[in-house]
């Protein structure tokens, strides 16, 4: 074989493999911390069907970002009431709380025997 069809064989085996190490590398860690002025509310689900928090509290006219992390398992967290839906694609959702109330809060994906259970609350005070 000719020295150039070597080369370029060659070459083009070294950007396969570059390109399949960066399509490999770990994502940046995900942005942690709710922009200025709003208050970050995490919800962490984990898979023995529970929320950290039996209640998370939050302030009438605050701005809030509700953000569902999966610690362990796939699940949602619903609050009814209030037509949010945090799952899949749609982790988190900003949020100004107008009227106080304890509002439920379910796991909205079915992720095994105690999925019906899987409720905590939020509070605006
Ligand atoms: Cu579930």
């Amino acid at each position: 074989m000719q020295k150039w069809a070597m080369f370029v064989l060659f070459s083009i085996a070294c950007l396969l493999a570059a390109g399949l190490m960066l399509f490999n590398m770990p994502k940046p860690p995900v942005e942690e911390a709710a922009p200025e002025g709003m208050t970050l509310v995490k919800l962490q689900a984990t898979s023995d069907f529970k929320f950290d928090k039996p209640e998370y509290e939050v302030k009438v006219g605050e701005k809030v970002r509700l953000k569902l992390v999966n610690k362990s398992g796939v699940h949602g967290a619903a609050i009814d009431e209030l037509k949010i839906d945090l799952k899949d694609g749609a982790m988190e959702k900003d949020v100004t709380f107008d009227k106080p109330g304890k509002y439920k809060i379910h796991c909205s994906i079915m992720c095994g025997a105690g999925h019906d259970t899987m409720v905590s609350y939020l509070v605006v005070k």
